[in-house]
């Protein structure tokens, strides 16, 4: 349990970029307009607009298309399926701005055009420290030693071959970078859920638990109480997991995603998935696992995904990532067209468990209705939830707010900058708010 459990009072005084409650209410009764604009307007045309036509008098049901004339194309025309040219602007889009070399960048998943839980593989979020490659699986090998030969007995080499005989496990699960919503900790910066929340995907992945190799090389896990994860790409990337997370059996070494194996990006053909916890702990081409006695404190955990709280001290190994929802649609950067009825469709999430509820507002969240779950609801995974909406015309602020298995419940801006203030890049798990105006546009805004 964090400091974030023990929750104040939701509202307090705004500070200029954001609303107060008494300006929310302004806005709900349509009396003002408080429409923010974003500092980044990169992505705002990207999404679609959301439109609904009357079937009569339609000609695209008079008309008999080229496709109901013709002849279509043969089986195996494309061996490896793609998405219909018709949904080419479904794409990852790196934030402009970010990082100067392509290599140490990240690629965003475009949330607002997903439905269900599990992301396609070719649309997973990207975060490279150092660039990926195509690895061969025949050169690759994983290596587990210990730090003191008294950790563990028999330090083995396993192949791709070796591993892949073993018995698998498969399981639904998300990833989301520390860093997702990371741009947002001091005021609104981007338009888009891609950019405020992209850094996120689910996918079912299928590997081997890490206690099985573990137990296979003589662990002592009296002894062996941590395990650094190594990658092979030049990054040096290095994280400590703690030893009760590998020894539950949630910890396992993955070659499998979604069905086939890894693509390049996401670590082919070999990465740790590390449930709940945050991206970084999920080494990509992994290559060693060291088991040892104590946290390792490497450059990854010593001087980045540390969080920089009021008072000055830095907190480290804060891994889990909290419950968090967004939603996806509709959401910044899209526009209603006209009045009436709406799905507001979301995903929540809880590096703690499983999702138990998401409450969704639509006045900046001084009423909440509970959303329906799309089951069956996942342990540490993407939870799909759904709530019709009838829109009248009128300004409207659109929120989610997640609540998880341990009874832990989302945070509005308020209640985490109290807790964290706002000069942080990690494990920005606050309220997401959108703002419909009159004329349908919706924008990023932050609640109080
Ligand atoms: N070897 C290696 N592993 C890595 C990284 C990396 O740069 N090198 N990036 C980490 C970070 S910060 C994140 S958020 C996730 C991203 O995984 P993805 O690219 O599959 O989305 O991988 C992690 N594992
Ligand atoms: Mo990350």
């Amino acid at each position: 349990m964090s400091d974030l459990d023990k929750q104040p009072g939701r509202l307090r005084p705004a500070p200029e970029n954001f609303l107060s409650e008494e300006q929310i209410r302004e806005v709900a009764a349509g009396r003002r307009s408080f429409l923010r604009r974003s500092l980044m307007v990169a992505g705002a045309a990207l999404a679609a607009p959301l439109a609904a036509r009357a079937a009569e008098g339609d000609p695209a049901i008079l008309e008999l298309p080229e496709w109901s004339t013709t002849l279509g194309q043969p089986v195996a025309a494309r061996p490896y399926g793609m998405p219909s040219k018709f949904e080419s602007q479904l794409l990852r889009r790196e934030s402009p701005g970010l990082a100067r070399v392509g290599g140490a960048s990240v690629s965003f998943c475009p949330l607002q055009g997903l439905f269900g839980i599990i992301t396609p593989s070719g649309l997973h979020f990207e975060r490279h420290h150092q660039g990926w490659h195509e690895v061969d699986p025949a050169r690759h090998r994983l290596m587990i030693n210990g730090s003191d030969p008294a950790f563990l007995k028999k330090p083995k080499v396993y192949t791709m071959d070796d591993l892949m005989r073993l018995p698998p496990v498969s399981r639904i699960h998300f990833i989301e970078c520390g860093a997702n919503t990371g741009l947002e900790w001091g005021n609104v910066a981007v338009p888009t859920v891609q950019y405020t929340h992209g850094m996120l995907s689910c996918s079912e992945f299928t590997g081997v638990p890490l206690k099985t190799l573990l137990e296979d090389c003589g662990v002592d896990y009296k002894k062996a109480r941590y395990v650094l994860a190594e990658g092979a790409d030049g990054s040096s990337m290095t994280r400590t997991i703690p030893m009760e997370m590998v020894e539950n059996g949630e910890v396992f070494v993955a070659y499998g995603m979604n069905g086939e194996m890894l693509r390049p990006e996401n670590g082919y053909p070999l990465r740790l998935v590390v449930p709940g916890v945050q991206g970084v702990s999920w080494v990509k081409w992994l290559r060693r696992i060291e088991v040892g006695d104590k946290p390792y404190a490497t450059k990854d955990e010593a001087v980045h995904y540390i969080d920089l709280m009021p008072d000055g001290t830095h907190r480290q190994y804060t891994s889990i990532q909290e419950a968090k929802s967004v939603i996806t649609s509709p959401s910044g950067g899209q526009t209603l067209l006209n009045q009436g009825f709406y799905n507001v469709s979301g995903v929540a999430w809880s590096g703690r468990g499983k999702i138990k509820q998401v409450d969704v507002s639509f006045d900046g969240g001084i009423n909440w209705q509970t959303a329906r779950i799309e089951g069956p609801v996942q342990n540490k995974a993407l939870t799909r939830f759904n709530i019709g909406w009838k829109w009248d015309g009128k300004p409207a602020i659109l929120q989610s707010r997640a609540i998880d298995e341990t009874g832990y419940v989302q945070p509005t801006y308020g209640q985490l900058r109290k807790v964290r203030g706002t000069k942080s890049i990690y494990h920005n798990n606050a309220i997401q708010s959108w703002k419909v105006v009159e004329s349908g546009e919706i924008t990023n805004v932050q609640v109080l």
